[in-house]
């Protein structure tokens, strides 16, 4: 539009001053008109959605920094102990509809916005999502930092402002394409960058020892840290907590002038533009020397400004009085969201011992004292080792640190615990294998931190029993376990409003937000038909908004009277889409070969599926593939596309999960037993009345514990059986399920085009010439699988079952609140109390 077109909003009607006995709306609507105008980052007058958006955003944040700011005063004045939680990864999604409800001002600004002729919803469609993680752990990060908040516990979050977050996702001819996300494209109205708060952080140089015998790391480059805050608003309290991302910068002195005068325009501005790499993308690919380096400054650079800054508020809020750093760990508690942020140890330390003149022993009592771990994988190959060569070039004095830190793990070991000799190999930081020494960073944060904990019960015992078990016979008390959790004002208040009225109707209280266990109180009700009336509404009204939807982002009309059945996660191959798309095809094939009249009776579906896949993970991507390609037969088959429809939802991320979990009714939890750590969307999808399918894997034995194990659809070998049936695998002793047989077959007839699936389906076999015949168990598992897909289908045929167990799954997901998470970190781990601005 052009500016002197006219705008589509009208905000000229009200007055930009709030008039202050004018109500809420109207001092609302005349704020994001004050901001419309006199904070202005697009040409006069215009005021079309995108436009409104921003103000919108502007306006809220007004509100926000007054109680941002009250909160940080109160917590310095207290001078409470502090949680630092340290992470690379933050899956915020949008922030405007999370914080006008945690605000509770959802009816009013949804009245302002009217006034000024724009829809609340349609705004807030606007903002593009902060996506600045993977998958599960940077989402969980997010949902942890939103129960600090309305907790009011003196927490803050720690992580780098990435100027590209996780690629888009588009599905081309040849399945997933990766294009840059920018974010930041315009710019974000949520962070505010903190000129002065600036750190230097080293790379490279070498470690200079003084007269005195102490040590320095000096040379190298030096690049500054600048501080972005983000705000964090709890839930109906005035608490709202930062989530400090890290930028990285040149200073001006590197800009060589004199070269760029001379006309070597690169070269004058190198560390600039070397300063840029370090912030460009999240995770970069770390197939080359180069992309390793790169997410090792990454790592190194947020722990480093982190701390920094940690302690410069340690010693700020002495005010005066003298420093004692054994008090340190009284005042602060650092927590590593998995190893990513491990090099937070040897660089405390090297704060400690070089900078502030701390002796070994008073150093490492402070530092494990403070340092916490959280584990997320099992996963061998997932488990980060760095070259020492690489180490040694990049952070000399901190090699030296963790050298140190490991010849006396050794010597303890060897003083104390003969009997583990033999084991020290396995246990120590350093694996110093000639042809590729490397750094064992699980090790090192076991060796370090006070506390480590798994996500779920079943991770954590795995843990204990297996990865860490030579540590607990030495330290048996500091390993427990933090179930996760999931924060349900995104997660179920503010994404399905219809369900949560009925909820807070049929409850008598709006409580449950806040106290996820008052959910219990729908068992009784759960048989009630007035309630299962008024909650089949609501999930169809979902299902309506999700089908509209997916006909907008792939052209595929869905009936939403059938059953949508949902699988949405990073693809992996242990998270087995393999097998549920293998079920689809199967599916598909029988109902070929029913006749009109037995198709009937069939139970109609519409299978979804949606996740990114590593750009170079070659076998996730044809999983893609193949699930767009089934989809392009099944769908346009006249025969069976009443009875079922496969689709893959492109880009899945937290705004797209905001409108799939509310509108499912089934969702597939089904890795291999044993891999899957948690799982965190099996939390979301069963707290909105969606049924599990699942093998008995991370939380969802807990969900099942929880929500009762008739209503739960369980399939699929368990975790200890697993090793076993591998070693059958490999030995020839597994004989397939012939439906199986019958499914592959089906795809390699040509059935859904003349793509080469034959890796995959050869990775199923054990003609993968790496030894690992089909080592996720889809074979094993697929005829549990599909015999648990038919209890499904039989189960829906039954509509009041069906909505009572919907009810129940409900009812039991109180324990998956993250607030019920972060108060058992913040009571057993971190040792902090509620710090509430009053
Ligand atoms: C996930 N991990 C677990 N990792 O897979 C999931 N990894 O079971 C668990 O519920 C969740 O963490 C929260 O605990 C991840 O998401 C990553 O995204 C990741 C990123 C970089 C490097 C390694």
């Amino acid at each position: 539009m052009s500016p002197t077109a006219k705008p589509k909003g009208d905000a000229s009607k009200i007055p930009a001053a709030a008039n202050p006995l004018a109500d809420e709306p109207t001092k609302i609507a005349s704020n994001i008109n004050y901001h419309a105008n006199f904070s202005p980052h697009f040409s006069p007058f215009k005021f079309e959605p995108e436009q409104a958006y921003y103000a919108t955003a502007e306006s809220v944040r007004d509100r926000l920094i007054q109680q941002w700011n009250e909160t940080y005063l109160h917590f310095h004045k207290k001078n409470p102990k502090q949680t630092y939680y340290l992470s690379m990864e933050y899956l915020q999604g949008r922030a405007l509809t999370n914080a006008i409800g945690n605000l509770n001002l959802q009816s009013a600004y949804a009245e302002a916005l009217n006034k000024l002729g724009h829809e609340l919803e349609a705004i807030t469609e606007q903002e593009k999502d902060a996506a600045l993680g993977n998958g599960g752990l940077g989402r969980l990060a997010s949902c942890f930092l939103d129960s600090m908040a309305t907790l009011n516990l003196p927490a803050w979050g720690y992580g780098l402002r990435y100027r590209y977050g996780l690629f888009k996702q588009r599905i081309a001819k040849d399945g997933q394409e990766e294009t840059a996300e920018d974010w930041l494209e315009k710019f974000s109205p949520w962070e505010v960058v903190r000129h002065d708060v600036v750190y230097p952080v080293r790379f490279f140089g070498h470690v200079q020892v003084n007269p005195d015998g102490s040590r320095k790391w000096v040379e190298g480059e030096i690049l500054q840290a600048l501080a972005y805050d983000v705000p964090i608003p709890g839930y109906k309290t005035k608490n709202t907590i930062s989530l400090r991302l890290w930028e990285a910068k040149a200073s001006s002195q590197d800009f060589n002038l004199f070269q760029f005068n001379d006309g070597q325009y690169e070269p004058a501005a190198q560390l600039h533009s070397r300063a840029q790499q370090i912030c460009a993308v999240l995770y970069p690919g770390d197939a080359t020397e180069e992309g390793k380096l790169l997410r090792l400054k990454q790592q190194f650079f947020l722990c480093s400004a982190s701390l920094q800054d940690i302690i410069f508020r340690f010693k700020e809020r002495k005010q005066g009085a003298q420093l004692k750093w054994s008090e340190f760990p009284t005042k602060v508690a650092v927590q590593m969201n998995d190893t990513h942020p491990t090099l937070a140890i040897p660089e405390l330390m090297r704060l400690l011992l070089d900078e502030e003149g701390l002796g070994w022993d008073e150093a490492w009592d402070v530092t494990t004292r403070t340092v916490a771990y959280t584990n997320h994988t099992v996963l061998p190959e997932a488990l980060e080792k760095w070259s020492q060569t690489v180490m040694w070039k990049l952070l000399p004095r901190h090699m030296e640190i963790i050298q140190e830190i490991d010849k006396r793990f050794i010597d303890m070991v060897r003083a104390t615990r003969t009997d583990l000799e033999s084991k020290i190999p396995g246990m120590c930081v350093l694996d110093n294998n000639p042809q590729k020494p490397v750094v064992r960073m699980a090790n090192l944060c076991v060796v370090s931190a006070h506390t480590v904990n798994g996500v779920a019960e079943l991770h954590s015992d795995i843990l204990k029993n297996e990865l860490f078990a030579d540590y607990v016979s030495i330290w048996p008390s500091k390993f427990q376990n933090k179930t996760n959790g999931i924060t349900p004002r995104r997660w179920l208040k503010f994404c399905s409003p219809e369900l949560s009225n009925i909820i807070t109707k049929w409850l008598k209280t709006d409580e449950w937000a806040t106290n996820l266990d008052l959910l219990v109180g729908l068992r009784k009700l759960a048989d009630d038909a007035k309630l299962q009336e008024e909650w089949a509404s609501a999930k169809m009204a979902n299902k309506k908004r999700l089908a509209q939807y997916v006909e907008h982002v792939t052209g595929v009309k869905v009936d939403p009277n059938s059953l949508f059945d949902i699988q949405v996660k990073r693809i992996h191959e242990y998270k087995r889409q393999l097998l549920n798309i293998l079920g689809a095809i199967y599916r598909y094939k029988k109902l070929k070969e029913m006749s009109p009249e037995e198709r009937k009776k069939a139970t109609p579906r519409t299978v979804m599926l949606g996740g990114k896949a590593f750009a170079t993970y070659t076998n996730a991507k044809r999983i893609v593939k193949l699930v767009n390609d089934v989809g392009a037969v099944v769908n346009t088959d006249p025969e069976v596309n009443s009875y079922l429809k496969v689709v893959f939802v492109p880009n899945y991320n937290v705004s797209v999960a905001e409108l799939l979990i509310p509108g499912s009714e089934l969702s597939q939890h089904i890795s291999t037993a044993g891999m899957e750590a948690s799982g965190t969307s099996n939390m979301k999808f069963s707290l909105n009345g969606c049924l599990i399918i699942g093998t008995l894997d991370g939380a969802n034995v807990e969900i099942r514990e929880e929500i009762g194990q008739e209503n739960f659809f369980l399939f699929g070998a368990t975790a200890d059986e697993v090793p076993k049936l591998r070693k059958d695998r490999e030995n020839g002793l597994f004989k397939p399920d012939p439906r199986f047989e019958e499914a592959k077959k089906f795809i390699r007839s040509g059935a859904f085009g003349s793509y080469d699936y034959n890796p995959l389906l050869e990775s199923l076999e054990g003609n993968s010439g790496f030894g690992r015949a089909d080592y996720f168990l889809v074979g094993h598992d697929f005829a549990g699988y599909l015999d648990a897909q038919a209890r499904v289908d039989e189960a829906y045929k039954d509509r009041k079952k069906w909505l009572k167990m919907s009810i129940l799954s409900t009812a039991g997901s109180g324990k998956f609140s993250s607030d019920r998470t972060i108060a058992q970190y913040a009571k057993e781990i971190w040792k902090i109390e509620e710090c509430r601005v009053p």
